[in-house]
């Protein structure tokens, strides 16, 4: 499938951070006799400016780890044991092929692929594996776990993903830092964020939580979570009052502007420093920094809308460029993300057209744990690859008691043996970055990105896109698109007039040739062509047509039996569940913590270290606790979506989230969760 490198010979080869992270960095491995020895941030690529995070720079420690999986496995013991015997490729795929060939004929609904961005890679992740399941007619997966809401509400305002350049930040005067903790997880734009500060920017993080990015800015506005609808729509209030507006950009590329502004009206700083739990006067000098300050640049960040009202809030905040006109600037406007932008050619990777008129159920990955347990349209044969969904996906004790069912048909390609890999009935062994190709875009720049394969696969590893291909020859399905090559796919992901694959063969990344400033002159991708402060197409759906704040489902203050709000943000040395089992960057995370503040820590009796009992309405999650100045009162995080086998008792946070929904785009609720935490006595270890 790859071609090893020769032996005794040192090369240098080109790839790609596969990973779910904006940066999309561009990668150098260097390659000795066939061994990865070196893995470094191309110095070539501006974006990634040879600088890669921690946990990338660890990216051969993961490659290498002695527990990376590396032949296949037959479950050899009860479900979820983790426990496995080795068995041969070949029968594996046969077994797989002739179990859903028998739900091909009865109910290939009941096959359901589950994948998301462990490889962030248009072949890996979306070419080959889909144009099987179109084939297969299985159920549909709507994609919904991070980003649904506030991309559809970004989609409903500007009419798609897209806005700021990166890069352009790094002119801007004043920028807000919305919903990101940019240091953990969006690097490569702290870059530009700090160079615009040091030529005199002022920088403005609004967070709950006291992050290391809230630490670098100037100011940080910690309001409770899900509440930045309140706080943009009181922005619009002073904008308005004070007539900080730009009226020529508003009067020709926006619309809507009498009834949003009616709305705004309504959100008086006091109204909104009430919601948020946040200063008036901290609302009004924000305003006046917004309204007063050329050129202004918005990064928002999806840690905004995993909240009942994510979408709206996105859809608030992506108003306030067009009012003051911050378009006009390169370095003004929004950044929410960049993906839409690139003109992929998915009808050729993902071959929709096979599933010839058949319009198979789709179920919403956020909810799988209620999918799994519906017995009324059961799911009977799961597929999982790219995702590690007993960890990630909320309600972990229904996700948990889905993926048990003895009836249930589960096969999981992964590298590792995650939580989701225990409950595997075959685990497949898969390639890493290293060993495989790929094409990349970006959510959070503008270029598109190569990967070549550096090594040959760890023993019997395989690519997603070989085992997809294998099992579509075994079930005779004959369209040519089964047997592209990968390298095939990757050329097919562009129009050659898009991108040059010569040029990203030669440096590893091609940029798209777009405007500066996009919007200066209106021109945004909507139906009208303008801003979309109203949305008919909203309304349309019976919901609201302009933005507005709306309480979370488990809206502070609203029950004192859970009196506090978790927040679960990533931890800056994992990615998502990934990384979790590197043991240097483990080392540098400790274990799974409960950050809380010294008031809520001693209105409870927790001290510093204590071992804590989180607990709501769906379930109980134990760890240490930590009191930090990073929390602000009535607010709690329990940081990073750890192993659940590595947790005190065997969970993790998403013990403790729901499976409710967001108000735009299907999405996951993770930061909309109330709780209570008290202290557990611990027994001391016996002595022996
Ligand atoms: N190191 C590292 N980097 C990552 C990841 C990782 O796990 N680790 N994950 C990657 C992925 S998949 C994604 S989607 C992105 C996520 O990155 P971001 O989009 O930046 O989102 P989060 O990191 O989830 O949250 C960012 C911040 O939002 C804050 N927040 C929580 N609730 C609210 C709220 O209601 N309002 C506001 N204003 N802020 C709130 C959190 O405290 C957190 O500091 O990062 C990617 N990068
Ligand atoms: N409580 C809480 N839960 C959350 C979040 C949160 O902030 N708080 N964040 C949510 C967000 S934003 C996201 S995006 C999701 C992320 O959820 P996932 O997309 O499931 O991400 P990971 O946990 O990193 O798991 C990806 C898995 O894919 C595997 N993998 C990587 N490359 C390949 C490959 O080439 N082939 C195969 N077969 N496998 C591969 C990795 O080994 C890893 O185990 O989690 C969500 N869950
Ligand atoms: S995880 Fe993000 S910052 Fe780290 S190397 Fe990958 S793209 Fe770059
Ligand atoms: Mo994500």
């Amino acid at each position: 499938m790859t071609s090893p490198t020769p032996s005794n010979s040192v090369t240098q080869v080109l790839g790609a951070c596969p990973h779910d992270c904006p940066d999309t960095c561009a990668l150098v491995t260097t390659v000795q006799d066939g061994v990865a020895v070196k893995l470094q941030g191309n110095p070539d690529h501006r974006h990634t400016a040879g600088v890669l995070c921690t946990k990338v720079s660890r990216y051969i420690e993961r490659n290498d780890h002695p527990e990376r999986l590396v032949q296949p496995m037959k479950r050899a013991g009860p479900k979820g044991s983790g426990r496995f015997e080795p068995v041969s490729w070949d029968a594996a795929l046969d077994d797989i092929a002739s179990r859903l060939n028998v739900l091909k004929g009865n109910n290939p609904e009941g096959i359901l692929p589950y994948s998301y961005a462990g490889t962030m890679g248009l072949v890996q992740g979306e070419s080959m594996d889909r144009r099987f399941f179109h084939k297969l007619g299985a159920s549909l997966l709507d994609r919904t776990i991070c980003s649904t809401a506030g991309g559809e509400a970004l989609s409903f305002t500007l009419g798609g993903k897209v806005g700021m350049r990166v890069e352009f930040f790094a002119e801007a005067r004043l920028i807000l830092i919305w919903g990101s903790n940019s240091i953990a997880s969006n690097l490569h734009f702290w870059r530009h964020a700090q160079a615009a500060k040091r030529a005199g920017a002022r920088l403005v993080c609004i967070d709950p939580r006291k992050t290391e990015t809230a630490d670098k800015c100037d100011e940080h506005v910690a309001l409770l979570p899900g509440t930045d609808a309140a706080l943009a729509l009181a922005l619009m209030h002073e904008l308005i009052v004070n007539d900080w507006l730009d009226h020529d950009y508003i009067q020709r590329h926006t619309i809507g502007w009498d009834k949003l502004r009616a709305r705004a009206l309504q959100w008086p700083p006091a109204r909104a420093a009430a919601v948020c739990g946040v200063p008036e006067a901290q609302i009004v000098a924000l305003a006046r920094a917004y309204g007063t300050t050329r050129p202004a640049a918005i990064r928002l960040n999806y840690g905004m809308q995993r909240v009942r009202g994510g979408g709206n809030a996105a859809r608030a905040v992506a108003c306030l460029p067009a009012l003051v006109g911050a378009w006009r600037e390169r370095a003004g406007g929004l950044l929410l993300s960049s993906s839409g932008l690139y003109p992929v050619n998915r009808a050729a990777l993902q071959r929709p057209d096979l599933l010839a008129g058949r319009r198979p159920r789709t179920i919403n990955m956020s909810s799988i744990g209620d999918a799994l347990t519906d017995t009324a349209n059961p799911v009977e044969a799961l597929i999982v690859y790219n995702s590690n969904p007993v960890a990630v996906a909320p309600d972990s004790g229904k996700v948990v008691a889905g993926f048990a069912r003895e009836d249930l048909f589960t096969v999981v390609l992964e590298q590792f043996q995650t939580d989701t890999a225990d409950y595997a009935d075959y685990l497949l062994p898969a390639t890493t970055q290293l060993e495989h190709w790929d094409i990349h875009t970006s959510y959070g720049h503008t270029d598109v990105l190569l990967n070549q394969p550096a090594v040959a696969p760890r023993g019997q590893a395989r690519s997603n896109t070989w085992v997809f291909r294998e099992l579509a020859r075994r079930m005779g399905f004959d369209e040519p698109c089964f047997s592209d090559g990968d390298e095939a796919v990757c050329r097919s992901a562009f129009a050659p007039e898009v991108v040059d694959f010569g040029e990203l063969q030669a440096q590893g990344f091609a940029t798209l040739k777009l405007p500066d400033a996009p919007f200066a002159e209106g021109n945004f991708p909507t139906a009208s062509g303008r801003c979309e402060f109203f949305s008919e197409a909203l309304a349309a759906m019976g919901q609201d047509g302009l933005p507005d704040h709306l309480p979370n489902h488990e809206a502070f203050g609203s029950s004192t039996e859970f009196p506090l709000a978790m927040i679960s943000p990533p931890a800056r040395n994992f990615l998502n569940s990934s990384f979790v089992n590197v043991r240097s960057l483990r080392a540098i995370e400790g274990e799974p913590l409960l950050e809380i503040h010294a008031a809520d820590a001693a209105a409870r009796g927790i001290a510093d270290g204590a071992t804590v009992r989180i607990f709501n309405q769906r379930g109980e999650h134990r760890c240490r606790a930590e009191i930090s100045r990073r929390a602000r009162p009535g607010v709690v995080h329990g940081l990073g979506i750890w192993w659940r086998k590595l947790g005190l008792d065997g969970t993790n946070v998403n013990q403790l989230t729901s499976q409710r929904l967001t108000d735009i785009g299907r999405g996951p609720t993770f930061y909309d969760c109330l709780v209570e935490v008290e202290a557990v006595a611990v027994p001391e270890p016996a002595a022996s």
